[in-house]
């Protein structure tokens, strides 16, 4: 049995494979409640055979979202639509998670495909943005934030921990928390954009504060049977990186009750040469969890199967996230059994309506065309 179809269990959750669907931001929602838009898509991603299907960054606060399409998890109207949502994914035979997020100062921009530029202040859709220092993500695109006074704080931490209980009254058995990417927790953690001097910035201890804080107190609220996780960004590709010190933050999550590490890249240094290239970030995930001794799941420019699953085998990562090649082949997860050399579906719990179709059907070679017969 390849690595890649070898069930996961973390705490009470076993994952039918070793297949993530990265969260992905549909910018289709609106004042944050989700629609037949998302319930199409996180269903067929299901479907598609991913042992875990991570639903897109759900805002924890209005002012919180990316753009102002994103969906969002702070009342119980979304709430309620995200249980349908944990729902069709479950019914499709993979594990719910999703992620909770809080963009920081690359809030309140354009949607990608409509600029993906901040919204100028004096546009009606416009809202503050807040992060820990008055700077600006690098590369021109977004405004000033404020800075976040300790009120600020505390009340970004209690959105995180509300967020965390929606989910868990939502049927989600994953969480996921969005500690990446630029995003605010991120940029508490960079040396980038943290030049606070209270306890929230500054030294290693201070600048992981606001992280393991909020992993403190979303645990208390998110089950302990479930997996606790988050998309960390360990990374910047640029002078300051300090893996040591990305070691221990990830040790020290742990001891807070983290439970796998999402190993990812920062995108606050304005600076990094990013080695963008196929599977980048595998090493990382790697030494994560051997150093830091925690499950991980590593992403980024993994397309194939035989790639996957010699990342699962040797030991770099417990899961694979994949993106993009999930959009453009939904159904990748059975094209993979089948290049990984798996006659037969019997990987998965695939629900009946399609197995039947997959296996009773199947001949044991299939019949290839051959060039005559598309001549013919
Ligand atoms: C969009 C929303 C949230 C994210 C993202 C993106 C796009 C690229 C990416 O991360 O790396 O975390």
């Amino acid at each position: 049995m390849p690595a890649l179809f070898d069930p996961f269990t973390l705490k009470d959750v076993t994952l039918r494979n070793r297949i993530m669907v990265s969260p992905m931001c549909q910018y289709s929602a609106e004042d944050g409640r989700i629609n037949d838009w998302h319930f199409a898509h996180l269903a067929g991603l299901a479907r598609g055979g991913a042992g875990l299907v991570v639903a897109e960054a759900a805002a924890v606060s209005p002012e919180g979202r990316i753009t102002p399409a994103d969906a969002g998890i702070w009342t119980d109207e979304q709430a309620g639509l995200w249980a349908k949502a944990a729902g069709l994914i479950a019914a499709g035979g993979a594990v719910p998670g999703i992620q909770i997020a809080h963009a920081g100062r690359k809030a309140n921009a354009n949607r990608p495909w409509e600029g993906d530029d901040h919204i100028p202040l004096e546009d009606p859709r416009a809202w503050e943005t807040l992060a820990p220092s008055a700077l600006a993500q690098g590369g021109g695109l977004w405004r000033t934030p404020r800075e976040m006074i300790l009120a600020d704080i505390a009340r970004v931490q209690a959105d995180f921990v509300a967020a965390a209980a929606r989910a868990r009254d939502a049927g989600f058995r994953w969480l996921e928390l969005h500690f990446a990417h630029g995003y605010l927790a991120q940029s508490f953690f960079s040396r980038h954009a943290n030049r606070r001097t209270d306890q929230y910035g500054g030294d290693f201890e201070n600048r992981i504060r606001f992280a393991l804080e909020t992993v403190r107190a979303v645990r208390e609220v998110w089950p302990a049977n479930l997996p606790l996780t988050a998309r960390l960004g360990l990374i910047e590709f640029a002078a300051g990186d300090d893996l040591d010190e990305s070691l221990e933050y990830v040790r020290r999550l742990k001891a807070e009750g983290l439970d796998l590490a999402d190993v990812s890249i920062g995108f606050t240094a304005p600076d990094a040469a990013i080695p963008w290239g196929p599977g980048f970030l595998a090493p990382l995930s790697g030494r994560v969890r051997t150093e830091a001794a925690i499950p991980t799941a590593t992403s980024w420019y993994i397309s194939e199967p035989q790639q996957a699953e010699a990342i699962v085998a040797s030991g770099q990562a417990d899961l694979v996230a994949l993106g993009r090649p999930l959009l453009e082949d939904p159904h990748w997860p059975y094209r993979a059994a089948r290049e990984l050399g798996i006659d037969k579906a019997a990987w998965t719990t695939l629900p009946a309506p399609y197995a039947h179709w997959l296996d009773r059907y199947r001949p044991a070679r299939d019949p290839v065309a051959q060039p005559a017969d598309v001549a013919a």
